[in-house]
């Protein structure tokens, strides 16, 4: 009798400590993963209409694409329609829609991702006047604006001198910002949007005259301590080991570059790399490349002029009235390289010393920065100049940087 009352004691004992080591493991794993926030039970997500923790499907600004190409925030259907986004289709494997944010003329911007469409979008515009919206910050803790230029094709400058008279795009109430018009697509900017709940941001497109416009940018709000944020200052941001830079409105055949410009371009330097090289991109339009036509008249051949003397005469030997800035530039073929180096360069072909041949030109000037100048005046002297379109490539720092 008392041996089967151990037998029975003993294993309930057993059974005992059999669910504590079940459960505990258990807890612990999970603590170790996700936190004690992820041991809410498990009938709490049939109620909400929040994920349960296993289905990793990407949820939130920019999380799902429209047929239509535009970036939506994967949502419930019902939310998408109480905050006036557009369901574009199903995402999140049957979880919600992918919702589409518009805004145009006189909208307010109130969603992250949201875009500043043309009226009749996505159909041409080709009314007059000033279109409008106005970008409210989602949070105090907003630092930036990333605006994407997803489709950017307005009226472009003037013949003569390049000025945007007939179309532009302004930005007011963040940092200053260079008068855009022409063709961009592709093209983004940053606008510092200041500290706290300063006033709000407003993009216009001024219209005047007719032209088939269209534009869709795409506009993102940037925590100040995200890492998506720019470097100040900044108006452009590149964080690739390679890429292309370009200056607005370029293209190689009928692009003009644009007058009264003065912004920075920056490129993170990427870890274990020490200095930067640039090359004037491919163009494939032209027997003679106008991929970098600065000064000049760019129907002949233009040579490439450095520094910021003014010569004699003025403007023939050196960059004073439009110029691209990169700190300390020498050309990649020098060796051993000279002591002294350029900064600024302009002219019709991209090197970093005088003449003819468009050079490979490195830098190791930390950090990597351009800076983009043009005056409000291009003829009689500067003719049909179509800005610089550069591609650059970080250099290992075992490389002699
Ligand atoms: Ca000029």
């Amino acid at each position: 009798m008392l041996h089967m009352q151990l037998t029975v004691l003993s294993c309930l004992l057993v059974l005992a400590s059999c669910k504590i080591q079940k459960q505990t493991p258990t807890n612990s794993w999970r603590d170790m993963l996700f936190g004690s926030k992820w041991l809410t039970p498990a009938p709490r997500w049939r109620e909400s209409k929040f994920l349960p923790i296993f289905a990793l499907v990407p949820i939130g600004p920019g999380s799902c694409s429209a047929p239509s190409g535009e970036q939506g925030n994967c949502i419930p259907s019902k939310d998408c329609v109480l905050r006036n986004g557009i369901p574009a289709g199903p995402c999140g494997g049957g979880y919600g829609v992918c919702c589409i944010f518009l805004q145009t003329c006189g909208g307010i911007i109130r969603e992250n991702s949201t875009y500043f469409v043309n009226p009749n979008h996505p159909d041409v515009y080709d009314g007059t006047g000033s279109c409008q919206v106005t970008v409210q910050k989602l949070h105090p803790d907003i630092c930036q604006l990333r605006l994407d230029l997803d489709m950017f094709s307005i009226a472009p400058p003037e013949a003569a001198n390049h000025l945007c008279n007939q179309d532009q795009l302004l930005i007011s109430g963040g940092s200053p910002t260079p008068t855009i018009c022409g063709s961009s697509t592709g093209d983004h900017m940053y606008i510092d949007a200041g500290l706290g709940q300063s006033n709000p941001i407003v993009l216009s497109v001024i219209t005047s005259g007719s032209f088939p416009r269209l534009w869709r940018i795409r506009v993102t709000q940037i925590h100040c301590g995200s890492i998506s944020r720019a470097d100040q200052g900044c108006l452009q941001y590149y964080t690739a080991i390679s890429g292309r830079v370009r200056s607005f409105n370029y293209n190689t055949v009928g692009g003009r570059q644009l007058s009264n410009q003065d912004y920075s371009i920056c490129i993170r330097n990427e870890r274990n790399f020490c200095g930067i090289q640039y090359n004037a991109c491919p163009d494939l339009e032209n027997n003679r490349s106008r991929s970098f036509t600065l000064t000049g008249n760019s129907n002949n051949p233009v040579a490439t002029m450095v520094g910021g003397g003014g010569g004699m005469p003025p403007n023939m030997n050196g960059c004073i009235s439009d110029w691209l800035l990169i700190g300390c530039i020498r050309s990649a073929d020098r060796i051993p390289p000279l002591p002294g180096c350029e900064d600024r360069v302009c002219g019709g072909t991209f090197s970093a010393e005088a003449g003819m041949l468009a050079k490979t030109v490195q830098s190791s000037v930390r950090p990597f920065r351009l800076y983009f100048h043009t005056d409000g005046v291009e003829a009689p002297n500067d003719i049909d100049n179509r800005g610089f379109c550069l591609d650059y490539v970080q250099q290992p720092c075992t490389n002699g940087f």
